[in-house]
């Protein structure tokens, strides 16, 4: 019997400290106007901006707060299909990447030697100047495609565009091959349509909810965990398949603590129960899909019994399981993840997921997926951008047929290697809110292609990794302090929002938007921007759709006419964006490039003896390593613990609280100790930690030192052939053994 547990506990569990949504005080009964000033106790006044959140890349809006023009608080957008009103712990805590001491205030100019660490501080003049010399003379000497740009988040809008019009479309960013990419292409190959950001997951609605290694709850996408708590609410089904006990494991009908790395033989077991006994949609699939023999033909021997060995799942279990989901279908949602770049045949894995959503009919179904409406908002008109004579695909033109991006870890290995492609050198890297030491595998490689450019702009708001290893450092205003493209994203109606400044920026700080305008300026590239400025830009863009940034300064989001509906329609015609034109279930893309047409099962590496898969993920109160120096989220939580469960910790004799430094198979140590947490949430052949902590630039004097970063100790990474994704759960870790513990760092 599962506990009925409302959506207020939910949430209450959250505070606890496993992922808090902040239910916004209404201080006001009606709309708030345009950035308006209003009297409220005490002769004090409120003035109210619309925004929506870079915390992390779920958007949510919402209004920012300011009591007699100082940071007070921001809440969720009561309007806002995002936040539903409601901002969580990261987003409520925005206002702490604004007051960070920590922050960058005025450009740098890396001083003659070596690149790493020695700065001056520069005008913007200055830095705009030697940023326009050395691109122009990187042009003159390799072409302008030798520019890659790196990104991540709506600010970089104008970065691009400056990338295009230079020459390049090499722009990249690892929230795809290091993250959401073997998701997205898999989901292409089968319905011809990707997932998306944010997922068109009918979670709302479902009536069961698979989650694979889906953290949902640690994961902390708002809209997603606001629409699993009333699943909970609902007595929706839940069915959780991780190796340790998470969140949504907590709340789950089944917890299925899966042995790490076998998930593709669970989901070949559960395809064959449901093929076996005949549960799928035979209707739907008669109508919509093609290759039901091949798919029958492939997993007839993936019986749960075969399955149990290798995943330790037992076959009733599968079954059961399997038929929960089919006796829901088609509200069945077997939720894709997010971030699924795990073992190295991470596109087939995902496949399998796409087929099985595919036999309960879930896809344009109500709780399952739905189609997504996007508003259409027309730009301001510029001149074509020049066609480069080569892009990141003639980096490896013969690997990973199926990436439908640029594969970020590939222009930084080409960078590294320039004899991977010695006609398309790449020779000045633009990144933009993106910490590449933390975020792409091996960061000694990325150092190493970081000393092979000839130019390297780090645009960022805080000191991070990345700006240490830069030739020029451009410290952008926080998101409170700057007017952004719009947001438009696909949800289910079309909406915008609206982020404004509601602060001026603070030190000499600027937003990106001014920043490449003044490039463009000094490159003769001015025609590709013909607006004033940003409110100009803004003005242009709301007009063409009936809307005003006066409008939009009192409303913050604006729900656009033209939504499509939400689901198939019983018996509509569908073509589907795939070869054949249905879902292929057997896909005869991956069979004509050499691939397995319908995935199948093989093994991954093993730990040798004392030492244990380190898994990750995330945690509640952080986004990644861009908040753990953010003074509100830093007191929450300042560090990692390493999750060690209770039999391998009394094998070790480690007792919780302990700290640990931590070596891989390939004999890496973590540069500074982690703190053992002893648990019986996690099985006793993997250990696991949360992302984005053991910073090492001291400049950032909350989170440096804090806790262990993954990704340094990060090993034998795989990388996925059908798309360039680079897996990241087939490194090992054993305990050393710290005695000086804190003192050492
Ligand atoms: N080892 C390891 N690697 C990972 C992951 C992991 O779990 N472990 N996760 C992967 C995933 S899922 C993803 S999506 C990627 C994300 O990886 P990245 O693309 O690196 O993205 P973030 O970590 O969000 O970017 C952080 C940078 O953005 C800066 N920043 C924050 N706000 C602003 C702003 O307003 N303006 C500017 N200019 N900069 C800003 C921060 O200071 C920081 O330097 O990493 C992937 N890499
Ligand atoms: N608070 C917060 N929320 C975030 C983010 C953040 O930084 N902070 N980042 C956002 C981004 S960009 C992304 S991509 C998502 C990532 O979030 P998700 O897509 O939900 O998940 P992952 O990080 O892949 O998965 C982590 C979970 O997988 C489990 N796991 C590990 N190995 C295995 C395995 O072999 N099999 C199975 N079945 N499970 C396994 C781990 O125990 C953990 O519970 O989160 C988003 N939400
Ligand atoms: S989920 Fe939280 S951090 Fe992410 S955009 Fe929404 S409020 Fe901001
Ligand atoms: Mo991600």
């Amino acid at each position: 019997m599962k506990p009925h547990v409302s959506r207020r506990q939910f949430l209450r569990i959250g505070a606890l400290g496993a992922g808090t949504l902040a239910v916004a005080p209404t201080l006001f009964r009606h709309r708030p106007s345009a950035a308006s000033t209003f009297p409220v106790q005490n002769g004090d006044t409120v003035t109210l901006t619309p925004t929506y959140c870079e915390i992390c890349f779920w958007q949510c809006a919402g209004w920012v707060h300011a009591k007699n023009g100082r940071p007070w608080k921001i809440i969720g957008n009561e309007d806002d299909l995002h936040s539903r009103g409601r901002m969580c712990t990261r987003g409520t805590a925005g206002m702490g990447a604004y007051t960070d001491p920590d922050r960058l205030r005025t450009p740098l100019i890396r001083e003659e030697g070596p690149r790493g660490q020695r700065f001056r501080e520069a005008t913007w003049d200055e830095a705009f100047d030697f940023i326009a010399a050395r691109l122009e003379s990187v042009r003159e000497q390799y072409g302008p495609e030798s520019l890659a740009m790196f990104s991540h988040g709506n600010g970089a809008t104008h970065f691009k565009t400056l990338t295009k019009a230079f020459g390049s479309q090499n722009i990249t960013a690892p929230s795809y091959a290091q993250c959401r990419g073997p998701r997205d292409d898999a989901f292409l190959l089968t319905f011809g349509e990707a997932v998306g950001s944010p997922e068109r997951t009918d979670i709302e609605n479902t009536r069961c909810l698979v989650l694979i290694g889906s953290h949902i709850g640690e994961n902390l996408h708002n809209g997603q965990v606001q629409e699993m708590s009333s699943a909970i609410e609902r007595d929706a089904r839940i069915i959780v398949v991780d190796p340790r006990f998470s969140v949504a494991a907590s709340k789950a009908d089944r917890w299925l603590a899966i042995k790490p790395s076998t998930d593709l033989a669970l989901l070949l077991a559960w395809i064959h129960v449901i093929v076996e006994e005949e549960l799928y949609d035979a209707e739907y699939l008669a109508q919509y899909a093609t290759g039901l023999d091949e798919l029958k033909e492939a997993v007839r021997s993936n019986t749960p019994e075969w399955a149990y060995p290798i995943t330790t799942i037992e076959p009733d279990v599968i079954r059961e399981t399997a038929r929960m989901m089919a006796r829901n279908a088609p509200a069945t949602l077997v939720h894709p993840g997010r971030h699924t770049t795990w073992y190295g045949d991470d596109t087939q894995r995902m496949r399998a997921v796409a087929i099985l959503n595919a036999l309960l009919g879930s896809w344009g179904r109500k709780g399952g997926f739905f189609y997504p409406s996007t508003a259409s908002v027309p730009s301001p008109e510029h001149p074509p951008f020049p066609v480069p004579r080569w892009t990141w695909r003639d980096l490896a033109p013969n690997d990973y047929p199926f990436a439908s991006s640029a594969i970020a870890s590939l222009v930084r290995d080409a960078t590294a290697d320039p004899s991977m492609a010695p006609d398309h050198p790449v020779k000045a890297w633009l990144v933009y809110g993106s910490n590449l030491v933390y975020s792409l595998p091996d960061p000694d490689r990325t150092i190493e292609a970081i000393q092979n450019l000839d130019l390297l702009v780090a645009v960022d708001i805080q000191p991070s990794e990345i700006c240490g290893w830069a030739d020029v450092v451009l410290p952008e205003c926080t998101y409170l302090e700057r007017y952004d493209d719009l947001r438009i994203l696909p949800g289910r109606e079309p909406q915008i929002a609206l982020r404004a400044p509601a602060f001026e920026p603070l030190y000499d700080t600027k937003p990106a938007a001014w920043m490449v305008r003044q490039l463009a300026a000094r490159m003769g590239l001015d025609d590709f921007f013909p607006w004033d400025d940003m409110e100009d830009f803004l003005e242009r863009r709301l007009r063409a759709v009936g809307s005003s940034l006066d409008e939009m300064m009192r409303i913050g989001v604006k729900t656009l006419p033209g939504a499509s509906p939400l689901y198939i329609q019983p018996g509509e015609d569908v073509r589907f964006n795939t070869p054949s034109g249905r879902i292929e279930l057997h896909s005869q893309q991956l069979a004509a490039s050499g691939f397995d047409g319908v995935p199948r099962f093989t093994p991954h590496p093993e730990p040798p003896p004392g030492y244990y898969r380190l898994i990750q993920g995330r945690a509640p109160a952080h986004t990644f390593a861009r908040t753990t120096n953010n003074p509100l989220l830093n007191e929450l939580m300042s560090e990692n613990d390493l999750w060690v469960n209770t039999a391998t910790a009394e094998d070790w004799g480690l007792e919780n609280g302990r700290y640990v430094h931590l070596r891989n198979q390939d004999d890496r140590v973590s540069r500074f100790p982690i703190r053992v947490r002893v648990t019986e949430r996690i099985r006793p052949d993997c250990v696991y930690m949360a992302h984005g902590f053991g910073h090492t630039e001291k400049l950032l004097t909350k989170a440096f030192g804090r806790g262990v970063d993954d990704n340094e100790i990060l090993a034998d990474v795989k990388v996925d052939p059908v798309m360039g994704g680079t897996a990241r759960r087939n490194t090992f870790v054993t305990f050393e053994l710290a005695t000086a513990e804190v003192e050492a760092i």
